[in-house]
Parts: structure tokens; sequence; C-alpha cells
């Protein structure tokens, strides 16, 4: 899945597709490049970012989901928390609401999710983008993050959304330390053994500079980024979400011949 988003003020992107054409080339660029589903958001959710009216974020990104299905038939989704804004956005041409608050953001989310009949990823967040970042603490962070990804999964069923529609995303870096993501990371198994296919985001994240402190820019962070990739793979996550989709459909490609050449 390949990152687009349409934001002053994402901490890798923002601002570098202010205009529909470069959305749009950018699309069809990392379509090129091996992206499957192309992610838009209209709202950064960086520690610390400040929040984005439903207006607004609508303004921003039907526009670019038109621009993008009219330059490739690659499916679109949507990343936001606003039901208003999963809304238009389907009625755009998006076919998958992609929800850091795992459909609890407003009282309607799940009944909007339903009603649209679109796939949802769920993702895992503790506390919310402002704040979530300032003392994050788990007794045990996989077990918890697969509970409540498990329920919020359940409730998702239970109010309509068709299981087959579902993908889990343990959220990395979503009010959570160092620790807890190398120990999601190194459990993807547990969240696997849920049934749900998993979708992985860890591209150019604040931890990986925690590991490597000279990479202090999102744009140095690109061999950390490939190394949660291939952990994903080696556990059979679904989905990587990612800005650099040519160097990661490189790794995988890589991998899966290593892969190949022990078995074969
Ligand atoms: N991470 C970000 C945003 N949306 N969605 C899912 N499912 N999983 C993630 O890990 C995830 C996500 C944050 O990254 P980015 O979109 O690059 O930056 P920003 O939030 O600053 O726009």
């Amino acid at each position: 899945m390949g990152i687009l988003n349409v934001t002053p003020d994402s901490f890798s992107d923002g601002g570098r597709f202010q205009s529909l054409d470069a959305v749009a080339s950018r699309a069809v660029e990392m379509v090129a490049h091996g992206a499957d589903w192309l992610d838009i958001g209209g709202e950064s959710t960086r520690p610390g970012a400040a929040p984005v009216s439903q207006a607004e974020e609508i303004d921003r990104v039907v526009p670019a989901i038109e621009a993008v299905r009219d330059a490739c038939p690659t499916p679109v989704s949507i990343d936001t928390r606003k039901p208003a804004v999963a809304r238009a956005a389907v009625a755009a041409g998006a076919s998958l609401w992609n929800d850091i608050t795992a459909l609890s953001e407003a009282p309607d989310s799940l009944e909007t999710c339903a009603a649209l009949g679109c796939q949802v990823v769920l993702m895992h967040m503790k506390g919310e983008p402002r704040t979530m970042q300032m003392a994050p603490a788990y007794d045990d962070v996989v077990a918890e993050v697969t509970a409540m990804l498990e329920t919020r999964a359940r409730a998702a069923i239970a109010g309509g959304v068709a299981r087959e529609a579902i993908w889990l995303d343990p959220g990395i870096g979503f009010g959570k330390r160092l620790e807890h993501n190398l120990a999601l990371l190194a459990r993807l198994d547990r969240l696997c053994a849920l049934g749900f296919p998993i979708v992985l985001g860890a591209s150019r994240k604040g931890f990986i500079r925690e590991l490597d402190p000279g990479a202090r820019e999102p744009l140095d962070r690109l061999g950390g980024s490939l190394a949660v990739v291939l952990a994903g793979a080696r556990a059979d996550v679904a989905m990587v979400r990612v800005h650099d989709v040519r160097q990661t459909a490189q790794a995988l490609a890589v991998a899966a011949a290593i892969e190949a050449a022990a078995h074969g």
C-alpha cells in the first residue's frame, strides 16, 4: 500500500502533493513500482499533530481520490477517522476505510462503515495523536493490542461489517514506546493468529531513529523501514503501508527469491 498524504504537515511527505497533477503522477508512479493499494490521507496523525476540520479534510481528499481514480484503476483507501470523510471518500471512489481509531472515534463510525459496505482497516492506538506519545504504558503490549483488535473486529461484525472486509493493524508508533513497537514486531504471529489479514505501517517512523540516532530526517529511515517490511513478510502479514514502494517491492522480491531457493 503506497502512502499519498495530501496534507501540508504529514511527518514525511507533508506538502509534497499539493496539486492534483502531482497527486495523480505520484499515484501512477507508486503503481508502476508495485503498489496494489493507494492510501490517501488528508489529516496528519503524527504525534502532536493538530486536528483538521471535517470540511477541510473532505476538500483535500475528494479531489485527490478523483484524480487518482482517473489516473489508474488501482483501489484507493481513505485514511481518516471521521465518518463524514469516509462517506465522501467512498462516494468519490475509495473502497477501503483505513481508520486509526478502529471505528471508535465517532458514535456513528461503525454504523457508517457497515452502511458503506467498504473494506476497513481497524488499527490499534492508545490515546489520541496529540498526546499519545507522552507516557504510553502497557502490562503486556502484545496481549493488550491483540485483545483490543479482536474486540473491535467482533464489534464491527456485530454491527454489520462483513468479516471478509476487515483488516487489522497493530498501529506501530501510535501510543507506543520503542520497546512496545519492537515487542509487537517480534510477535506479529500472535496478531496473524486472529485470522484476519494484517496491515503493518512503520515506514520512516520515529522509533527507527531511536535505533539509529543519525537518522534524524524521515528520509534517512529507509533501511529501518525495510527491516520492518521483511519482519512482516516473515510473519505473513497481508499488507505493508509504505512511502518507498519501489524499494519495498525490491526487498520483498529478493527475500521471496531467497526463500524459494531455500526450498527448491
Ligand atoms: N500510520 C500513519 C497514518 N495512518 N494507518 C495505518 N493503518 N497504519 C499506520 O501505521 C498508519 C496509518 C502515520 O504515517 P503517515 O501517514 O506517513 O504520516 P502522517 O500521519 O503524519 O500523515
